[in-house]
């Protein structure tokens, strides 16, 4: 009853309850985010330099004042824009779902707005909407589709909010004292044209409708991905989430406005949590595969598919999901790396993506060697046991499993694997060469329930920013 009167005044959304809307996502594991927008344009440089951190925050690190930077969006022709290529690529990677910026902190939005001019429709020489195709590619490969919507940062419709940042970490740029000296009387905001209106008026005028427009217009959205609550009121967030409540199946992050909208699952960001903040709670970490976002031409310091493979499969064993970062070129493509690197984590999944697909956190803590994820069936227990580190007398221990083992094989080769019963565990005999270098899992069946060795939360997790 408490719940239920705190509910009507601001959280939860519960037209259909959590454990129904949240189920594709909890056995789905694995998503595509996609950062795309006009940074691609300048990818990382601005006046002939090279501007600091993540290049989808060029226009804030640059500084770069909003008429100037509006040019950029004439150079935005993605000619080459493929999207039933990009759905393709997520799906043959092993993922199922896409998180795509609909609108990024920059107010571009990739589609067509009623509610701003500054959209690709009436900004950019490619004048068409670049999320239809895109959530019609979804559809005809049964791939979830997500909007990143950027509710509360916004650098170019006025009344948007802008987070401070000092300019001279952007670029050694000379006039980054007085740079500052402004950005500090007008709420992080380098360009008058910025502050035209307040934020209630950039809510009621721009997020608001947008957000109508995304979830109006594409067919079923499965989430909105809000980020950068910094700035929000409660009052602006009530608003937005009003929007969701009209659609029962919806999902959405915790990023609307902290602390009282939750939303359904938590954000770590570029990090995995650790055992001691697993709570119980959904989340999802999104993780980009160099160090950028959005595209930057120079970011080069790419993660090998062995990481990214021994990512998720970290993630899986901790019952989080893995949403894992694209940034396009402005001609519509994606990065040669990042084909790539999709390519080979979609070989890896495609052997052994059941150990992925609707598995529960391990019943363990993590072992030395690797992880472990989990599925329970009618009476029994499949455990999965990804090794990254292949033992060199061919023994693994599996300290704390008690559980009779009724079948063990592996699903690189479908090799039976001998399990034999010690004071200190199931120990698995496993053949010399591993068959997989990046990760062979071992699929155990073994009868009963598994209890959980895990002792929970002793310290919040680390969400977002
Ligand atoms: C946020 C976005 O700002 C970022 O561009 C990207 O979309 C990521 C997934 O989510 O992450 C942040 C948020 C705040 C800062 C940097 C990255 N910050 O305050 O510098």
């Amino acid at each position: 009853m408490f719940v239920c009167v705190l509910s009507q005044l601001a959280f939860c959304q519960d037209s259909l309850p959590a454990s129904q809307r949240m189920q594709w996502w909890r056995e789905a594991r694995f998503g595509m985010f996609i950062h795309w927008g006009v940074y691609a344009v300048p990818a990382g440089e601005f006046r002939g330099q090279k501007i600091n951190n993540i290049g989808e925050w060029i226009m804030n690190r640059g500084k770069i004042p909003v008429a100037e930077y509006q040019q950029f969006a004439q150079q935005f022709n993605p000619v080459l824009y493929d999207p039933e290529a990009w759905v393709k690529a997520a799906k043959d990677a092993g993922m199922k779902y896409i998180v795509i910026t609909a609108k990024h902190h920059d107010g571009f939005a990739l589609f067509d707005s009623k509610a701003s001019k500054w959209n690709v429709v009436d900004a950019t020489p490619f004048k068409k909407d670049l999320l239809k195709p895109l959530a019609d590619a979804c559809r005809r490969n049964g791939i979830k589709l997500g909007f990143y919507y950027s509710q509360a940062q916004d650098w170019t419709n006025p009344g948007g909010t802008a987070i401070r940042r000092p300019a001279r970490e952007g670029w050694a740029n000379p006039d980054s004292s007085l740079i500052d000296a402004y950005t500090k009387e007008h709420e992080g905001h380098w360009d008058p044209a910025q502050t035209t209106r307040n934020l209630e008026q950039y809510i009621d005028d721009v997020a608001v409708p947008q957000v109508k427009e995304l979830l109006s217009n594409y067919g079923d959205v499965s989430l909105i991905w809000w980020d950068t609550p910094s700035g929000m009121t409660d009052a602006a967030a009530a608003k937005l989430d009003a929007l969701l409540k009209q659609h029962p199946q919806i999902i959405s992050n915790d990023r609307l406005k902290r602390p009282n909208y939750p939303g359904d699952y938590k954000t770590p960001e570029q990090r995995i949590p650790n055992l001691s903040e697993l709570d119980g709670k959904d989340w999802e970490t999104c993780m980009t595969m160099n160090e950028t976002w959005g595209y930057k031409s120079y970011a080069d310091n790419w993660k090998s598919t062995q990481t990214l493979v021994r990512n998720l499969v970290d993630i899986a064993s901790k019952g989080g999901n893995y949403l894992l970062n694209v940034g396009p070129k402005a001609d519509g493509t994606f990065p040669q790396q990042s084909i790539d690197l999709l390519k080979g984590m979609g070989v890896w999944m495609k052997t052994n993506g059941e150990a992925i697909y609707a598995s529960k956190a391990s019943p363990f803590g993590l072992f030395a060697w690797g992880r472990c994820t989990k599925k329970e069936t009618n009476k029994n227990t499949v455990l999965y046991f990804s090794v990254f580190d292949w033992p060199a007398d061919g023994k693994l221990t599996v300290p704390g499993l008690s559980n009779k083992v009724l079948n063990a094989r592996l699903l690189a080769n479908g090799a039976a694997v001998k399990a034999s019963k010690t004071t200190e565990g199931v120990v698995f005999s496993l053949p010399a060469t591993q068959p997989d270098a990046i990760a062979t899992v071992i699929r155990v069946e073994v009868k009963g329930t598994v209890a959980s060795q895990m002792v929970h939360t002793k310290e919040p997790m680390k969400s977002g920013l």
